[in-house]
């Protein structure tokens, strides 16, 4: 039976992955910008050319029949200083976006921070600084007011997890770090955000719904025993419970925040920001699904902690979890050219997971598969990517049938663009850009079956 009709179906993208024009009009350094600058990296300072692309963006979202176009703001194209000030040309652009989505249809659905972090803010110790999340609260409340009269569907952040662990613990991602304790107190500051952000949407009344947005790794035990079972426990409180458990029942989970006050040193967690915590807690769940993991009992050295990358900064990422459990290879599954698993019943098993334990409407956020593709004048044939949308979309639909309260679904990416350290050669678009001055949009097949899907209110995926 098709969706019903409020469904949202789009495609998702972020401000610095696609946006470029990373000076243009009055907008300040973000800490990706100096980073990747500092170390001759490979930037996103054009990425898509989104900026100026971004009306024929969405005419052809519209034209693919997409509902919702899911996007991100970015913080230091809005607000140019420590002082707050606002960039009134930041303001445009997201008007322009936001007034292009209502004549087309499409529902905006805007994500806050999607880590693009004033560089001002980093400076001062990034998100391990608690001024960081304090600041990110003025922000939030300068967005709903400036679009809350236009966007219903409000995000605060975008998948805390990923990038404070590969920020402070693997150490691949802008700041570089490598430090658990860093590590623990970013994650701790960023829900702090979370929640002010949610405080702030309530205070000012807004109309619409809040959530956050994680990236979901479920989690299976090599087998029923017990030591297996213990391993799960600690692999779901480090990939999923610390962001989910605390954006939704407003409290890390008690097992962990015990364990780690062992070692590290929890005084960042002040009675007066857990109340803000527990007081301001989400509507909705946005899910990104890339891909699941399996788990084992800790034995030091038998195996490779792949810390669900592609296997790169794996051994590094074991700081942390050290005694906790050891992440395996599953044989029988696929992995995408990045290492990445592709498991489409991981989707199935964990919608009816989140949905059981959390009992709030849950969005597929991101979803979809990253590959070499050459961007010619023909649209790309991209079958594989057919079948791992067709898959998961799939599996989607059976989280539905049995029970699961799922409001929609978008692909990561709408277009082409930059994917963090692995730079504009990791394509993940239904409309493909080409690498030349013009920044060509050629949408490719995954484009036109996508729209089918659509249409059909996926009655057309093979079940
Ligand atoms: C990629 C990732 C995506 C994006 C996104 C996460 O490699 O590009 O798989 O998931 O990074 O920004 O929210």
């Amino acid at each position: 039976m098709a969706v019903d009709k409020g469904f949202l179906w789009g495609g998702a993208t972020a401000s610095y992955q696609c946006e470029g024009a990373w000076d243009a009009d009055g907008k300040v350094p973000s800490n990706w910008d100096w980073w990747l600058h500092e170390r001759e990296l490979p930037n996103a300072d054009v990425a898509s050319d989104h900026y100026h692309h971004v009306l024929e963006d969405i005419a052809l979202a519209k034209e693919g029949g997409h509902t919702a176009y899911r996007f991100s703001l970015s913080w230091p194209r809005i607000i140019k200083d420590r002082e707050g000030t606002v960039n009134e040309a930041g303001i445009a652009f997201y008007n322009k976006i936001i007034d292009a989505c209502a004549e087309a249809g499409i529902e905006p659905f805007v994500t806050v921070f999607h880590w693009d972090l004033p560089m001002y803010w980093e400076e001062l110790g990034g998100w391990t600084n608690t001024q960081t999340a304090l600041a990110f609260e003025h922000y939030a409340r300068v967005c709903y007011e400036a679009f809350g009269d236009r966007v219903r569907s409000w995000v605060t952040i975008n998948e805390p997890k990923w990038f404070t662990s590969r920020g402070y613990l693997v150490g691949d991602y802008p700041p570089f770090h490598q430090n658990a304790q860093e590590y623990i107190q970013a994650g701790f500051n960023i829900m702090l955000a979370s929640a002010l952000g949610v405080k702030a949407f309530r205070e000012g009344g807004f109309e619409g719904s809040i959530g956050i947005v994680h990236s979901y790794t479920p989690v299976y035990g090599i087998d029923d025993t017990i030591e297996s079972q213990i391993a799960v426990r600690y692999a779901d409180n480090f990939n999923n419970n610390w962001v989910l458990d605390t954006a939704v029942f407003g409290e890390f989970p008690i097992d962990l925040v015990t364990e780690l006050s062992r070692t590290y040193d929890l005084s960042c967690m002040k009675p007066e920001y857990l109340r803000i915590i527990k007081a301001n807690t989400v509507d909705f769940l946005g899910l990104n699904y890339y891909s699941s993991t399996d788990v084992k009992a800790w034995t030091e050295g038998e195996t490779t902690l792949r810390f669900n990358t592609s296997g790169k900064g794996g051994e590094r990422g074991k700081i942390m979890v050290k005694g906790w459990f050891e992440q395996v290879y599953n044989p029988h599954h696929k992995f995408t050219d990045w290492g990445m698993e592709i498991y489409p019943e991981g989707l199935y098993h964990g919608l009816k997971k989140a949905f059981d334990k959390y009992h709030v409407p849950l969005y597929i956020s991101e979803n979809g598969i990253g590959c070499y593709e050459d961007i010619v004048d023909e649209p790309v044939h991209d079958d594989y990517r057919i079948s791992f949308l067709q898959d998961h979309i799939a599996a989607m639909l059976d989280a539905m049938d049995d029970g699961v309260d799922m409001r929609g679904y978008f692909v990561w990416s709408l277009f082409d663009l930059y994917s963090w350290i692995s730079g504009m050669e990791k394509r993940y678009g239904l409309i493909g850009v080409a690498d030349d001055e013009e920044h060509r949009r050629v949408p490719k097949d995954s484009f036109t079956w996508f729209k089918r899907v659509i249409e059909t209110g996926g009655d057309c995926i093979d079940r």
